[in-house]
């Protein structure tokens, strides 16, 4: 653990890293070489709080402070810096001077959105011709009636053309008085913003950077973010807090090439042994590994006094300026140690090489930095403090990021814990119940009637798993056409899961569909039902048994009724699903399920389990008025012999 973190803060960088070793190192190669936006992985890193990690949770961000954004910038770099700057201006270039600097309705229209990623900041300071002497912008802003009209190109931008959201600095243009400068909030969808073609960069090629054409872009006032003159200062203060990310992205860059070499010197061989068992090997891993550890104080020191409200303008300069020089001078000895595999494009060494250039050059060159540094040495702690800062620095705390599951976590979270229960669709749960008591030794754990499902039901502990047993109180209802169209026997087979409307929503990914569109409440918990079309004629059910309790059942069924004494006049032979019950006879042919001519189709949820074949089974031939259990059923309620499978759906009450 680093001496400056807290343990909150380890844990944060442990899940950053493991979130940026699953989704961002795996493909940041190809982007490198295809020059592509990330857009996906931005959406992931919105999702996490990435995006929005210097946002008060007020307004939808993780509320973190600059400690826990310095080390989500180095373990993002770390994976891929062209990442890393999309994050950095996203934070600390664009939420962050709009928390500060601008007005309520500013803070409500756009900080959510840029806090969960759905939309995209940029910031656009320099020029053609301006650089490091940002105070010459040539870009002006006229005031004209309810607007500003800005005029001007802006160079190297960041997010351009993929941002949705532009905080552009221009000179107020007024005539007689002392040019000043002021920054607006313009969105990609006016009028006047337009943007250049993507530049073809040595590193970073992974983000957009572009120039941003304003031609007479008409920006409303209320779109004037801190007050008019106010845009030079905004500008410097945003930098020195951007600083600190740039700091840690070439942290992260350096930790990467640091990591490569010494994971290459360990693995390469030469003249008989490991290269790393040389001593020049040796002191170069040492330097580099001291001068990485150096740039980290250095940067969390700049960290840790921005996070307390303290100065930290000459720290965030020092802190940038150490850790771009320790990045470029770490991934050329990683090259270096990487021999020719480390020139060659098939080693990501040469990618942290080129990103590494550019921690250098912009949010202020090594010069500007040093000029930076000097001045304050010279002249004081800071220059003149930045234009309406809050007095307060906002609390902040370390954000418990919530790592998506990777596919393989995901399946082992979703897959079923144990076959909960086998459901057996019967006449008479009672009847049941006795071989299931007397023949098998088993006892049932629950008897309950579901009056709203028009059910009896009774479960029996078999093991760890147990039988279902469903008997239909409602003629109407999907148990008693199952058994009416194929008696009794097996109606489900249901799996326990850790939580079902994440199983369904899972499985439904996977191409599985549910017979309701969210779970409903069952004899067993939560449950939902996947239709038998999809497991081969088997009506598949997943429960949630956890954290629901069973209803309770009424007081008749703890002591359940005698069931009604069987008459059985009629030998008892099979059915058609081959299934034996009382009343029924044989008969030479059946048609095939699919083959009844005027049965009503059966719905997914009571369709057989497989086709039973034609000629092996017998046919009803007589009938019995109804079921054991009392429900009207097709094909029993007539005393004379039907012929064939019954066809017609009963009607009527159930008799009593
Ligand atoms: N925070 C708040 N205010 C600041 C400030 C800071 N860090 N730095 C300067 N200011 C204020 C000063 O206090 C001064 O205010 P007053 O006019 O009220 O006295 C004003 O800004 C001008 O300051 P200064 O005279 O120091 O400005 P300079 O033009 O001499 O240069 C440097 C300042 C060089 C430090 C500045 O231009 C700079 O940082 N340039 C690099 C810009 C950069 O990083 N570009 C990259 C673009 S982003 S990729």
């Amino acid at each position: 653990m680093h001496v400056l973190l807290t343990e909150d803060q380890e844990l944060f960088r442990r899940t950053v890293r493991e979130f940026a070793e699953r989704e961002i190192a795996p493909v940041a190669a190809e982007h490198d070489e295809n020059e592509t936006f990330p857009s996906e992985n931005v959406k992931k890193m919105g999702k996490l709080g990435l995006m929005g990690l210097l946002v008060p949770t007020e307004y939808g961000g993780a509320g973190a402070g600059s400690v826990e954004y310095a080390l989500a910038m180095e373990e993002v770099s770390r994976a891929d810096a062209a990442h890393g700057v999309i994050m950095s201006v996203q934070n600390s270039l664009v939420a962050k001077p709009i928390y500060k600097y601008g007005t309520d309705e500013q803070k409500r229209d756009y900080l959510h959105r840029l806090a969960s990623g759905d939309m995209i900041g940029s910031f656009c300071l320099s020029e053609p011709q301006s650089g490091s002497d940002a105070r010459r912008m040539q870009t002006t802003a006229v005031r004209d009636g309810d607007y500003y009209v800005l005029n001007g190109t802006k160079n190297w931008i960041s997010n351009g053309g993929e941002a949705g959201l532009y905080i552009v600095f221009a000179r107020l243009e007024s005539e007689g008085e002392e040019a000043r400068t002021a920054a607006f909030l313009v969105e990609y969808w006016r009028w006047g913003i337009s943007f250049g073609a993507k530049e073809k960069k040595l590193g970073i090629r992974a983000s957009a950077t572009t120039q941003v054409f304003l031609k007479d872009c008409r920006v409303p006032l209320g779109h004037l973010l801190g007050g008019e003159g106010d845009g030079f200062k905004i500008a410097m203060s945003s930098l020195d807090a951007g600083r600190i990310g740039i700091a840690a992205q070439a942290l992260g860059i350096a930790q990467a090439a640091f990591d490569a070499a010494v994971a290459y010197a360990k693995e390469r061989e030469a003249f008989g042994q490991p290269i790393a068992e040389f001593q020049g090997i040796q002191w170069m891993l040492a330097d580099m590994h001291v001068r990485i550890e150096q740039a980290r104080l250095l940067t969390y020191q700049a960290a840790l006094l921005e996070s307390r409200g303290l100065p930290f303008a000459k720290e965030s300069a020092m802190a940038k300026l150490s850790a771009s020089e320790t990045a470029m001078w770490v991934t050329t000895r990683a090259i270096q140690i990487h021999g020719g595999y480390g020139y060659s494009r098939e080693y990501p060494v040469q990618r942290y090489f080129r990103d590494a250039k550019i921690t250098e050059i912009y949010e202020g060159t090594s010069e500007i930095q040093r000029l930076v540094i000097a001045r304050s040495i010279l002249r004081g702690e800071r220059p003149t403090a930045a234009p309406a800062e809050p007095a307060e620095v906002p609390e902040t705390k370390t954000p418990v990021l919530e790592l998506p599951p990777t596919p393989a976590e995901l399946q082992r979270m979703m897959a079923p814990r144990k076959l909960h229960h086998v459901a057996v669709a019967v006449d008479s749960v009672d009847e049941a119940l006795k071989f299931y008591r007397e023949t098998l030794g088993l006892e049932e754990v629950t008897v309950m009637t579901m009056e709203d499902r028009g059910l009896k039901v009774v479960l029996v502990r078999a093991g760890p798993s147990e039988i279902e047993l469903l008997e239909p109180l409602d003629p109407e209802g999907t148990v008693a056409r199952f058994l009416d169209r194929r008696g009794p026997g097996l109606h489900h087979v249901c799996f326990e899961v850790e939580d079902v409307e994440k199983s369904m929503r899972y499985y439904e990914g996977r191409g599985a569909t549910f017979l309701d569109p969210v779970p409903r409440p069952g004899a067993v918990g939560l449950v939902s039902f996947m239709p038998p079309s999809l497991a081969e004629g088997v009506l598949v059910e997943l429960a949630q048994t956890s954290g629901y309790s069973v209803p309770e059942a009424p007081s008749e069924a703890a002591e359940p009724e005698e069931a009604p004494a069987l008459v059985i006049t009629q030998p008892i032979l099979r059915g058609p699903g081959g299934y034996a019950r009382p009343g029924l006879g044989s008969a030479p042919d059946v048609p095939a399920w699919g083959a009844q001519p005027s049965a009503a189709p059966p719905t997914e949820e009571e369709a057989p389990s497989a086709t039973p074949s034609s000629s092996a089974w017998p046919i009803l031939d007589t009938a019995i008025p109804h079921g054991p259990g009392g429900y009207t059923r097709p094909g029993l309620v007539t005393s004379a012999p039907t012929e064939g499978w019954p066809t017609a759906t009963p009607t009527g009450p159930r008799p009593e």
